[in-house]
């Protein structure tokens, strides 16, 4: 009779013992998912903040370049490529004032987009830097006589956030595969539409690209 009690007592032990394996392994996977979802909604904050952070520098960095065409002449300004292309180089002289009854012009000032030195157009990352075909939009003061040339933005993302280079309009705003950054003229209104992207590059590897746009209205010439 005590040989059978004590049986059922190590049975009930026993069992107990294998409640007690099973609960740990439960609450064990319960961390791990607990874990993973804190690690993913840090991740997610992180890319979010990054993304906050990459849309405020496109929108400062295009804000510099639309001031360079505030005081512009309206029939001095020319795109490269030509419409309905997007253009990546603009040219324009700026109305320095008036003299004997005209409109006084600068030299031929340019700002477009270049590749970064040991970069190639040709969908690689040839600098290792993690970005494929960046540039700078850079500023010459006078494509005729000389003049300085200034780099006006860096880390220019070779096509616009949500585009590919595939022949498809992927962001959906009716251009196809445009570039990171590009020009629009509208003749009609004297209105130049830009449009700049960052990328930059999240600790993960993954690319982080905003786009921001403007549109300044040209009065002079
Ligand atoms: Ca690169
Ligand atoms: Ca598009
Ligand atoms: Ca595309």
């Amino acid at each position: 009779m005590r040989t059978l009690k004590r049986a059922a007592r190590r049975a009930r032990a026993g069992l107990t013992l294998l409640e007690l394996a099973i609960a740990a392994v439960i609450v064990a996977m319960m961390f791990g998912a607990v874990a993973i979802t804190v690690l993913r909604a840090d991740g997610a904050y992180r890319e979010a903040e990054l993304g906050a952070e990459v849309e405020r520098d496109s929108e400062r960095a295009l804000e510099r370049v639309a001031r360079e065409f505030m005081d512009a002449a309206r029939t001095s300004v020319t795109l490269t490529p030509a419409a309905p292309l997007q253009g990546t180089s603009i040219s324009y002289r700026r109305a320095t004032g008036w003299g004997g009854g005209a409109l006084q012009l600068s030299p031929t000032r340019r700002i477009r987009f270049e590749l970064d030195a040991a970069e190639l157009a040709d969908g690689l990352d040839n600098d290792g830097d993690g970005l494929a075909d960046e540039g700078r939009v850079v500023l010459a003061t006078d494509v005729i006589g000389g003049g300085t040339q200034a780099v006006l933005v860096t880390g220019v993302a070779a096509l616009t956030q949500g585009e590919l280079d595939n022949g498809a309009d992927d962001n959906g705003d009716g251009r196809i595969d445009e570039p990171g950054f590009f020009a629009e003229f509208d003749a009609a209104t004297s209105t130049l539409f830009l449009s700049l992207t960052l990328a930059t590059r999240a600790d993960d590897g993954r690319v982080v690209t905003r786009a921001a746009r403007l549109s300044v209205r040209i009065r002079n010439g």
